[in-house]
């Protein structure tokens, strides 16, 4: 459906404020189309402000953030091309099918079942209400790592080319985590990118990226 899409950060400086902090400089890096790559770097090094400019809800106050072949300058149209899994949960009160349809809309029970499955969530398949079980906001029944996986599952089933994951991983057993890299890994036409606290998530990826805290 989508080719695959890379992400270019040239010569980026970015500061929140003017006269504060330069959260990048002059930074440069080349997230390949089609691969996956595991970002790493203490708290407070950038990693969320990366995804804020990736996802254009940031400018950068020099250089430039572009994306695909054409290298088109980041704009909010191309926000398309991203699915953004972010830190914490962020399923909606309802139930798991209801929840999976907030990712394609007319996807059939079968590829729901096929999102749930690559994202290790078989654990819905043994509920009694199955994709009928309720999800409350803030996760309800389900335990923390189990709504990370079906916000995972929601997201595949979005299919864009570049995947985001700000720390979406971090309640799993390093098992399951492990399989579930393994699996989103297999759809190697996407372009993943991982932020992670976890070293374990740098051996299943193409690149590492390590962003350092500038003083
Ligand atoms: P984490 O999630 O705690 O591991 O940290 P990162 O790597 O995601 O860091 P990030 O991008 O949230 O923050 C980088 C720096 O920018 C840090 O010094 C805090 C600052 N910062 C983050 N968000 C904002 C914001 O909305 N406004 C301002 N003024 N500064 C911010
Ligand atoms: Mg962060």
């Amino acid at each position: 459906l989508h080719a695959p899409c890379g992400v270019e950060f040239e010569g980026v400086t970015f500061r929140y404020e003017p006269g504060g902090r330069d959260v990048f400089k002059n930074f440069s890096h080349t997230f390949r189309p089609g691969t996956s790559t595991a970002v790493i770097g203490e708290t407070g090094a950038g990693k969320t402000t990366l995804v804020r400019l990736m996802l254009a809800l940031l400018r950068p106050t020099e250089g430039r953030v572009a994306i695909g072949e054409t290298r088109q300058e980041l704009t909010n149209l191309h926000r398309c091309n991203f699915v953004y899994v972010p830190q914490g949960n962020t399923l909606m009160s309802g139930t798991v099918r209801e929840n999976l349809l907030l990712g394609k809309p007319d996807a059939t029970d079968e590829e729901l079942r096929e999102a749930l499955r690559k994202s290790c969530c078989e654990f819905v398949f043994e509920m009694a209400d199955g994709m009928g079980t309720l999800c409350s906001e803030h996760g309800g029944g389900l335990s923390e790592g189990q709504a990370q996986r079906i916000a995972i599952a929601r997201a595949l089933l979005r299919d864009r080319p570049i995947m985001l994951f700000d720390e979406a991983t971090s309640a799993l057993d390093p098992d399951t985590e492990c399989r579930l890299l393994e699996n989103i890994r297999l759809m190697s036409d996407k372009t993943l990118i991982f932020i992670t606290h976890r070293m374990a998530v740098c051996d299943y990826c193409d690149d590492v990226l390590k962003l350092e805290k500038h003083i």
